[in-house]
């Protein structure tokens, strides 16, 4: 990883920003379905925030990122604005998608927050349209196409990554690999010891990297970013991690390895990279207390928006979701 480029501290500063906001937002969310208060499927990134953090501060809003069902921490970390977010969450009127998309499908097209899909390894290939789109207007787009480690598994994935390869699209895949897949492990789905060797099978550049570390998943990001605006083509980025709550939030997550959970609560990325910004002396931690405290008071604020708004009305059932016949 020596020859990546390094974060400087303003760069660090903005990864615990965009960090520190997706991890009191998914804590909320999960107070608001424990409290009964919002009733939906959630899918926790508790302890996966710094790899979006890390990527999305060398992106601007013309790229392109798509993510799954547990993408909370790539649409915040991409900008999308909390006041949306919650109302869509809440199924309101006022939500990114009306109140019509709900949790599964959250969309902020101004953000370059493309897709949202439940349905595992869709959004390699749905990415592949997107950089296509990208490359033939030519302005330097990049899209980044998050999905788990389960989903490397997929088909459709690798079916994306020979024509992204052969196309030398302006796509980066990254593989969030959280150790489980719902309940099976990395062990008990496949032989490899690291997906992004795979890449190889493609004539790809592949990297794996320690995606709870700011500096590593910056350097592969950056890189990978940097190659594609340059024309270079695709990257797959295998980022390890680990999700500290079970597949779902309800399901308490018995089947996770007791040591490899233990190990990961003593590494959690949230800590660790406060204690270096003020141990390096790049943010006072009574300035990192205040930015905490805005952040909290900016979810409230989008939460209470969210619950004083109006459902959708039911003439708008099919309104923007199905087309009237075509002719
Ligand atoms: C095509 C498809 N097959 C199966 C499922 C059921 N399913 C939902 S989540 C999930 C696990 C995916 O795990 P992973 O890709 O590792 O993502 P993670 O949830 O760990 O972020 C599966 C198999 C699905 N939604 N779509």
């Amino acid at each position: 990883m020596s020859n990546y480029p390094k974060p400087d501290g303003p760069t660090l500063r903005a990864i615990y920003e965009k960090a520190a906001r997706i991890q009191f937002n998914d804590e909320r969310v999960i107070k608001e379905i424990k409290a009964g208060k919002l009733v939906m499927p959630f899918y926790s990134t508790r302890g996966q925030e710094i790899i979006p953090a890390a990527i999305s501060v060398s992106l601007t809003d013309d790229d392109y990122v798509n993510t799954i069902y547990r993408g909370g921490h790539d649409q915040i970390a991409k900008g999308f604005p909390l006041p949306d977010y919650w109302a869509e969450i809440a199924g309101r009127v006022t939500g990114a998608c009306k109140g019509k998309g709900g949790p599964m499908h959250l969309t902020y097209p101004a953000k370059g927050i493309m897709v949202t899909t439940g349905i595992v390894g869709s959004t390699a290939p749905i990415a592949n349209g997107l950089a296509w789109a990208a490359k033939l207007e030519g302005k330097g787009r990049v899209t980044i196409a998050n999905f788990g480690d389960g989903a490397a598994n997929i088909g459709a994935v690798h079916e994306a990554m020979n024509m992204a390869a052969l196309w030398q699209l302006p796509v980066i895949f990254v593989c969030q690999n959280n150790a489980y897949a719902e309940h099976t492990s990395m062990a008990r789905s496949t032989r490899v010891d690291s997906y992004a060797k795979r890449a190889a099978g493609y004539a790809m550049e592949g990297i794996r990297v320690d995606g709870n570390d700011p500096d590593e998943m910056y350097g592969a990001a950056r890189w990978a970013i940097d190659r594609a605006r340059a024309g270079e083509g695709p990257t797959f980025i295998e980022a390890t991690t680990f999700r500290f709550n079970g597949h779902l939030i309800g399901e308490a997550g018995g089947y996770m390895d007791k040591e490899l959970y233990a190990a990961s609560q003593t590494r959690d990325p949230m800590p660790i990279l406060r204690r270096r910004l003020v141990d390096q002396g790049i943010a006072a931690a009574g300035e990192l207390d205040a930015l905490d405290a805005s952040i909290r008071a900016e979810i409230d604020a989008a939460v209470q928006a969210a619950y004083a708004a109006d459902y959708p009305d039911p003439s708008e059932l099919k309104v923007d979701v199905l087309v009237d016949a075509i002719a």
